[in-house]
């Protein structure tokens, strides 16, 4: 029946417009009654409960009952938890029966479940839009426990027609369970990593795809549109970064590219959302790079899709270097083209925009066989090429595992962004790069230097650094006595050189100090620590002075600069004489940047 759209979404030149069109698959379900298969009928309470819905019961085995029942029904039923799929056969055509469909996918999944259960383990995601599991691989030694190892995943079947993806993951299984023990590099990841597999994120879609017994070219999700006769959202572009910014998606329900009423509308992806976040501990996302396979054309994309900038906020010169660099090493064992996914044509909402910007995750778009220079519709390829065309990513796929550890290792920048440990650290022994900046102050401003002790009822400068002869110091010298070179008429600044901040982990700052004033101060007088990020100056350490004798003595203290990971900041550190001429004085030593 159906007009076959017959260019690819993935095919480097062709305008998506082009693909806006009359697509049968969208028309609206008519409100007339029809046969369906309701799965878990077991008990007479579930019986009745299928009873009360309207819909008719026409015969009843083993938990599956064939029912007659109008749309309206049949959404009673699965709001209230019922599988309910239109009854036929959902199957491949005949010369392509090697493909799994939904139940074939599942059955192979619990073999592998059964046949490997200290290394595997399958869980749900979470329902698709018409009620079906979506399965949950973990491939892992020490499979049910959480360990402290970086994390992979590898999503599939994100587009109904993709049917080789699925494929593509069932080979992962395969690959890691059958692999582990016998072949050490897989018996390596197995053990050191943990491994997630999203085989089927469109279940529905794909079912409806093959249900009629010959293809129907279905990309979408089955999801009816509110207000609209139109069914079906475009999964990957329902993500929330960027949603619908960048016309690289359709806000019109009928398009093959529609991204739904609003972000995460998709029950499929928010179920997938939901777990990438379940995945972060103690703030820290544990899932370090994924692979989201497609069909058709050959490519390894990297974010972003929404802006042909090759680097943009969020995104910095390194981390693009390192996308690039591993994209390109994995595009030397596939064959495939390596590019920036908006090399293609400008994606907004897509997984891996949001994988990247919201989790830092290095996530990549695979498009699987065939190449773009296909004349036959490239979503359709034989069974034949199935083996062929799931083990060639093989390579590639161990080495997205491989460089979880630290993707920064394949820029050679691993000690500067994934080791933990000092990431920065100042013990003014020499000369880092401070600049004392243009304040009120007129005397006591800041320097690095070898200070001298001054005394005013007890010990105002101290003569001794934490770590070596030097410290920062406001006013170095002594003088003639306490009340010279301290802080007068106002506010000293000095700023660190530029600090690049690791994406990832959580980083500490600290700091010794100290803040002294004489009885004549006052709550005005200060000493500040700030952080100088994205042109703002946050403050991230006050002591305000008071109307009584401070002695100087050092401290140390500490600040969270893990909400500045992956930036280049400055410190600023302030010390400031508000009102007269108090007696005042402050100093630092050892600051350190750490990340644990
Ligand atoms: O349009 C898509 O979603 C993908 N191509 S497909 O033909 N499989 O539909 C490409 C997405 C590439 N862009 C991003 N991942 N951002
Ligand atoms: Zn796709
Ligand atoms: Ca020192
Ligand atoms: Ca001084």
């Amino acid at each position: 029946m159906g007009r076959r759209l017959s260019v690819s979404l993935a095919l480097a030149g062709v305008g998506l417009l082009v693909l806006v069109g009359v697509n049968p698959a969208g028309a609206a379900p008519a409100e007339e009654s029809g046969q369906y298969v309701v799965e878990g009928v077991r008990t007479l309470d579930d019986r009745n409960q299928v009873a009360r819905s309207g819909a008719a019961i026409d015969a009843i085995d083993h938990g599956r009952a064939e029912i007659t029942a109008l749309p309206s029904e049949v959404r009673m039923l699965r709001d209230q938890g019922f599988l309910v799929t239109e009854q036929h056969e959902e199957d491949f055509p005949a010369a392509d029966k090697a493909y799994h469909n939904y139940a074939q996918m599942i059955a192979e999944l619990d073999k592998a479940v059964a046949a490997h259960p200290a290394i595997i383990r399958r869980t749900s995601l979470g329902k698709s839009y018409e009620g079906r599991d979506m399965p949950l691989i973990k491939i892992s030694d020490n499979v049910a426990v959480d360990e402290d190892e970086p994390e992979v995943l590898y999503g599939a079947h994100q587009h109904a027609r993709e049917h080789l993806t699925v494929e593509m993951a069932l080979y992962l299984v395969k690959l890691y369970t059958d692999g582990y023990g016998k072949d050490p590099r897989i018996t390596k990841l197995v053990d050191g990593r943990e491994l997630w597999i999203v085989p089927d994120l469109n279940p529905d879609g794909g079912e409806y795809d093959v249900a009629t017994g010959s293809y129907r070219s279905w990309r979408k999700n089955r999801q009816p549109t509110p207000g609209s006769s139109s069914v079906g959202t475009d999964l990957n572009r329902n993500w929330s970064f960027r949603f619908a910014c960048c016309g690289g998606s359709s806000a019109n329900p009928s398009s093959e590219t529609y991204h739904g009423p609003s972000a995460f509308s998709a029950p499929e992806i928010q179920h997938l959302r939901d777990f990438v976040l379940s995945r972060r501990v103690g703030g820290v996302q544990q899932i370090r790079t994924s692979i989201d396979f497609h069909t058709y054309s050959e490519l390894i994309l990297w974010p972003f899709g929404y802006t042909t900038a090759d680097t943009a906020t969020g995104l910095n010169a390194d981390q693009q270097a390192a996308f690039k660099s591993l994209g390109t090493r994995m595009a030397n064992s596939n064959g495939y083209t390596p590019e920036q996914s908006s090399d293609l044509y400008i994606t907004d909402g897509s997984i891996i925009d949001w994988l990247w910007a919201t989790q830092g995750i290095f996530a990549f778009t695979f498009e699987m066989y065939p190449g773009a220079d296909t004349s036959t519709n490239g979503f359709y390829p034989p069974a034949s090429v199935i083996t062929a065309q799931t083990s060639r990513n093989k390579e590639a796929s161990l080495q997205l595992a491989e460089f979880a550890d630290c993707v920064y290792r394949i820029i050679g920048k691993q000690a500067q962004y994934c080791e933990n440990g000092a990431v920065w650290s100042d013990d003014f022994e020499s000369a880092k790069g401070w600049t004392v900046t243009k304040g009120t102050a007129t005397s006591g401003l800041w320097e690095r230097g070898n200070p001298e002790s001054t005394t005013q009822n007890g010990p105002k400068q101290l003569g001794g650094a934490v770590s070596g002869d030097n410290d920062l110091v406001t006013g170095r010298k002594a003088g003639s006595g306490a009340g010279s070179y301290d802080v007068d008429g106002g506010t000293t600044g000095v700023r660190s050189p530029s600090i690049p901040l690791p994406a990832g982990g959580t980083l500490t700052l600290d700091w010794s100090w100290y803040f002294a004033h004489a009885a004549n101060a006052s709550a005005s007088d200060l000493f500040k620590v700030s952080v100088l990020h994205d042109g703002a100056k946050t403050v991230i350490f006050t002591k305000a002075g008071a109307t009584s004798d401070r002695d100087a003595a050092w401290a140390e203290a500490s600040a969270n600069l893990t909400p500045y990971a992956g930036k280049t900041i400055q410190l600023l550190i302030e010390a400031t004489d508000a009102a007269g001429a108090s007696l005042i004085e402050a100093a630092v030593d050892d600051v350190t940047v750490t990340k644990s």
